[in-house]
């Protein structure tokens, strides 16, 4: 669906439309219970993450926008002039605004997220920053299709993926996934990456446990969320956040744990929770540089440049196909 009547074109491909509720079944029939990650960001839970990046113990935001800021001009020279800029997982304004200003003539700028509420609002201030922009919001789940990378051939296409969402993936689907981002990329083609990298236990815990409990609250909102798009029953209060770095996987893990022995009505479905059992919501990956420069070499894409901070908390890599 194509919509024109705004000051910006806006592809809506209707990710959500069933993958929701059906995704929310078959993840509630596995043995250990298990939900996409990109079912977070309804209209709340992109807020609720707006609010996580403002956090003084979510570093990955505030880190990985320093490196955008501090690096911009070499950034913006590496990147070349009149680039086609498709950012994937856009979320708010924020990053690409650490960017877009330091770019020469960017020729286009299109955001893609899931969410509807955070592209239109990204849209509408990039637009109202930048009015000589070609805008165009595409909503759409990356993972489901990349048709809207096939424009732009052989014109500086630059995509990026910024926050360490790609952290998000599994490792396997990781690579699988950024090898499929380098199948579209032309000669002149690069991918802008953010990754966060390995540290300091401790400060990884404070970041996903925060004193303030909004990832708490972005974590439960996805049973509210089941509450107003499903037929289901669910006491949110009946479950507890639960955020801890795994050594051996190299990620945080976040789980929604139920309090006490409970059932859950969804749609026509009953499910059995045991006192203790978990929802497992979502995967962080931290990466160390080698494991990255790795990963990017296992999807066919080679480390052009690489930027990261002070206490190399975070990594900004372009890569380009070999
Ligand atoms: N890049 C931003 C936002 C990161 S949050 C930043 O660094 O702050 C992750 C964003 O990706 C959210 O806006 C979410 O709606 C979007 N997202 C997650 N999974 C997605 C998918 N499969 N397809 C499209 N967008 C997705
Ligand atoms: C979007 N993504 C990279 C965030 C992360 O850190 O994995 C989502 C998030 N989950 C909890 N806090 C933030």
């Amino acid at each position: 669906m194509k919509k024109t009547n705004l000051p910006y074109t806006l592809v809506d491909l209707q990710p959500d439309v069933s993958s929701f509720k059906e995704d929310v079944i078959a993840g509630f029939e596995k043995t250990h219970k298990a939900l996409p990650a990109k079912h977070f960001y309804d209209k709340t839970g992109s807020s609720l993450f707006n609010a996580i990046t403002k956090l003084p113990e979510y570093y990955v935001s505030r880190t990985e926008m320093e490196i955008l800021h501090d690096f911009g001009p070499d950034i913006a020279e590496a990147i070349g002039v009149r680039a086609h800029i498709i950012e994937l997982g856009s979320g708010s304004f924020d990053k690409i605004n650490q960017v877009l200003p330091f770019l020469e003539s960017p020729a286009s700028y299109r955001p893609v997220d899931i969410s509807i509420s955070a592209l239109q609002d990204t849209a509408e201030q990039v637009l109202e920053r930048y009015p000589d922009l070609e805008v165009t919001g595409i909503c759409a789940d990356y993972t489901s299709t990349l048709d809207f990378l096939q424009q732009d051939k052989g014109n500086n296409k630059t995509i990026c993926f910024l926050g360490s969402t790609i952290g998000n993936f599994q490792k396997k689907e990781a690579a699988a996934f950024l090898q499929s981002l380098a199948g579209e990329l032309d000669d002149d083609g690069q991918i802008l990456i953010g990754v966060d990298l390995k540290k300091d236990t401790a400060v990884l815990h404070h970041a996903y446990n925060d004193a303030k409990g909004i990832t708490a609250a972005f974590n439960l909102n996805i049973l509210e969320r089941m509450n107003k798009e499903m037929k289901a029953d669910i006491d949110s209060a009946e479950f507890t956040h639960h955020a801890f770095y795994s050594e051996e996987n190299g990620r945080i893990e976040m789980h929604l744990q139920s309090s006490k022995e409970q059932l859950v009505s969804l749609e026509e479905h009953t499910f059995h929770f045991s006192k203790g059992e978990t929802i497992h919501t979502e995967n962080s990956h931290k990466f160390s540089i080698s494991e990255f420069i790795a990963l990017a070499k296992q999807s066919h894409l080679n480390v052009d440049a690489f930027w990261t901070d002070e206490k190399e908390w975070f990594g900004v890599f372009l890569l380009k196909r070999p």
